[in-house]
């Protein structure tokens, strides 16, 4: 059974108001509590981050030059010690020099962020991103 929506009300300064007006409007949000509750549930995923053991989910983007000595046996030894947490990868080869790979990633929030680390640390990554969302389960409709 769904739970019934509770009320209460907010004070916004009128130029606040009227951004979040044109905001819903752009967005596409039917109105104002559903922009609200959908910002809500944002910052409960960015919140929940910090919250060391805690499930998460989530991806893992990395760039790197696979030509680079032994940077492409080190991600992969990262990968297997935390194939608890890695539930799917993908990996692309973007130019003649460049790789992209994506880890689906779910676990405790230290263990998560603790790999993210490790692997965008890793030299001769160019980039890496941990992009963080919820289980589905922890969030309210
Ligand atoms: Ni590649």
């Amino acid at each position: 059974m769904k739970d019934r929506a509770t009320r209460f009300s907010v004070s916004l300064p009128p130029a606040l108001q009227r951004d979040l007006d044109q905001m819903v409007r752009e967005k596409g949000w039917q109105n104002r509590s559903q922009a609200i509750a959908d910002m809500i549930r944002a910052q409960l995923v960015e919140h929940r981050q910090h919250l060391g053991d805690r499930e998460i989910a989530g991806s893992i983007t990395l760039v790197y030059d696979h030509h680079r000595p032994l940077l492409q046996e080190l991600l992969t030894d990262l990968q297997h010690a935390h194939r608890d947490v890695i539930i799917s990868s993908l990996h692309c080869h973007l130019d003649h020099d460049h790789c992209l790979e994506v880890l689906a990633v779910r676990g405790a929030a230290r263990e998560v962020k603790a790999l993210a680390d490790q692997l965008t640390a890793a030299k001769g990554v160019k980039h890496g991103r941990l992009t963080v969302t919820g289980t589905g389960a922890d969030l309210p409709a």
